[in-house]
């Protein structure tokens, strides 16, 4: 699951371009027994599994160097958020511990995980694919990672609001046709269109952002 959403496209060019590389490792290669064990009950009862620390502590171990950044994906996490992703691309080496079933035994988490990020409030099934999301949020702000057709679009982000939107040729299409201003040449006046949208945008659906960048709330 993780190799393919990894190795395509820009981030896959910049692993071959040594912007960066990716290690996978199977957990289950440090489970016990003839059944490679990772997980058992949990203590103090109820249902569901918890991967085991001397499992999941085995496997981290085997990957880790003296520079490793451990990161944990769980909904129980901190938020992952642009600022998260500025913050890990400084970092040498990450290493992603993606749990599954109820969650990996808390010893785990106190000693050998550096942070625990959540990608959002919802439940799934693994680890991967949050970790795969974190992963390219990360990996395309490395020096190198984007091409000059990819750049940019921190833009938005670093100042706090959402875009504004974005139209190209045809200039009708479906009897719909580009906002006047985006075709008038004047520049400035561009300029200020797209903020009044991206203001807008940001008052309507992230009124929680609008608030952090200061946007006054309007009056409809
Ligand atoms: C996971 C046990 C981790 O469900 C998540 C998640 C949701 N938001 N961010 C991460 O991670 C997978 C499942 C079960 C631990």
């Amino acid at each position: 699951m993780i190799e393919p959403a990894l190795t395509h496209s820009i981030l896959g060019r910049a692993a071959r371009s040594g912007v960066w590389s990716l290690g996978l490792h199977d957990i289950r290669e440090h489970g016990l027994g003839r059944h490679r064990t990772v997980d058992d009950s949990p203590y103090g009862g109820g249902s569901g599994m918890v991967m085991r620390a001397d499992v999941v502590g085995a496997a981290i171990a085997a990957v880790t160097r003296s520079d490793s950044h451990v990161v944990l994906l769980e909904a129980g996490g901190a938020p992952f958020g642009q600022a998260t992703a500025r913050r890990l691309a400084q970092l040498p080496h990450l290493v992603f511990v993606c749990g599954h079933y109820e969650g990996i035994d808390a010893r785990v988490r106190e000693t050998l995980v550096h942070e625990s990020i959540s990608i959002g409030d919802y439940v799934l099934t693994g680890g991967e694919l949050a970790a795969c999301v974190v992963v390219d949020a990360v990996v395309r702000l490395l020096p190198g990672a984007l091409g000059n057709a990819e750049s940019a679009v921190e833009e938005s982000f670093s100042e706090g609001l959402l875009e504004y939107p974005h139209y190209t040729r045809p200039p009708e299409w479906s009897g719909l046709t580009v906002p006047e201003v985006l075709l008038s040449g004047d520049h400035a006046k561009v300029a200020r269109w797209r903020r009044a949208q991206s203001e807008a945008r940001t008052r309507q659906l992230r009124p929680d952002l609008a608030r952090a960048a200061g946007l006054k709330p309007s009056e409809d």
